[in-house]
């Protein structure tokens, strides 16, 4: 936190202290990891890769791990009660628990991070089989979400020591998914700049925009929201706050159901949208959808784009214009019953923005749901 970190005076300003070479996996704590890595598998197009378990001399735990390109995702569950993991599910319901980060060095990610205040989640281990090392290390976040630090040497086996390869007859195909765009945190009311200065002070990231309630407050529900981006690019974490508006905040929601912060939305590139969005809607994923009327002005708001209008209004594709590019986007309703996680489909044409265009369409579409639930 802020109030406890040294200065950068008494640290040295030095380059970057934390190089990240990108995310390295997602994993989700759930009710049930078989279950849940089957839906991702089916609904989203990953392939099996490993897991852990009793079977693997994990005996409090089950973990599987599934991959589609550089996207790799880890579901796991307790199988007793009365464990860290159980607890975790039985306050948040299935959520993000790791956002795990590749880096050369597991130690001294840990070592410059603690020593600029963050909380450890774990010390460096280092982690061996017959297919090489994997050293990790981890700090907290916001709210129990943590960020591991993985450091890969040249370890071959299928994920990681622990597990063991994956195999499966049942592989359905992909949807073109390709790599974590973003991760976003909902943080609580007047947390936003504490959660800033952490990503600044801790981690060495920037912030690369900001969003107040003017940019973002539809009639009723509002929020907040600062990029946060480490050096090269290749991690971007957007932070939002709820704000005062006529009804509740769709990040309030989240906070009620999830219990406290956490990771509200993970962004997933693709470089074909309209054949990725096809793909996943076919396989029964749930997208928001805002009204047709959106794509009357969309020429006039965001000139030429290489897409034919037609499917992206079929598919209900948002499209928003920066001085780099365009981007599309697109969001699944929550993908539990909690509202808490959902996913952004996202395909960038040169813009490194995040939709702003879009936000009051997209929140419209937010706010219809809350009402659904009774919860606006
Ligand atoms: O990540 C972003 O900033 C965009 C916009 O509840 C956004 O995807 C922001 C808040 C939100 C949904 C989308
Ligand atoms: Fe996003």
């Amino acid at each position: 936190m802020p109030g406890q970190l040294a200065t950068a005076a008494t640290i040295g300003t030095t380059a970057d202290f934390l190089p990240l070479q990108g995310t390295d996996y997602v994993e989700f704590y759930v009710g049930n990891a078989k279950q849940a890595a089957h839906f991702y598998k089916t609904a989203f197009g990953f392939q099996s890769l490993a897991y852990a378990g009793p079977e693997t001399g994990i005996k409090d735990r089950a973990s599987y791990a599934i991959r589609q390109e550089k996207l790799t995702f880890v579901f796991t569950t307790p199988l007793r009660a009365g464990n860290a993991i159980a607890d975790h599910i039985y306050k948040h319901g299935d959520g993000v628990k790791m956002l795990a980060l590749r880096v050369d060095d597991a130690t001294s990610a840990w070592h410059e991070t603690t020593r600029r205040g963050a909380r450890s989640y774990m010390e460096p281990l280092k982690m061996n089989d017959a297919a090489g090392e994997v050293v990790m290390s981890g700090i907290y976040t916001y709210g129990e979400t943590v960020h591991l630090f993985i450091e890969r040497k040249n370890y071959q086996g299928a994920f990681m020591p622990g597990y063991k390869p994956w195999i499966s007859t049942y592989n359905p195909p992909p949807t073109g998914l390709l790599y974590v765009d973003h991760c976003v945190g909902n943080v609580g009311w007047n947390q936003m700049n504490k959660w800033v200065g952490f990503y600044e002070e801790v981690m060495g990231f920037r912030n690369i925009l900001s969003f107040d309630d003017n940019d973002i407050s539809t009639e009723y529900s509002a929020l907040m929201s600062k990029v946060m981006s480490n050096g090269n690019g290749f991690v971007k974490f957007p932070i939002n706050e709820p704000a005062e508006g006529k009804k509740k905040s769709q990040v309030e929601e989240y906070l009620d159901f999830y219990d406290g912060e956490g990771c509200q939305h993970v962004a997933l590139a693709t470089a074909n949208i309209v054949q990725t969005v096809t793909d996943l809607r076919d396989r029964g994923v749930e997208f928001l959808q805002v009204p047709t009327s959106y794509y009357d002005d969309l020429q006039d708001r965001v000139g030429k784009i290489d897409e034919d209008i037609t499917p992206l209004k079929e598919l209900g594709i948002l499209v928003d214009r920066d001085d780099e590019g365009y981007l599309l986007q697109i969001f699944t309703k929550p993908v539990e019953d909690r509202p808490t996680l959902f996913f952004e489909i996202i395909q960038r044409k040169g813009a490194k923005s995040f939709g702003k265009g879009n936000f009051k369409a997209l929140f419209e579409a937010i706010e219809r749901e809350q009402e659904l639930r009774g919860n606006l």
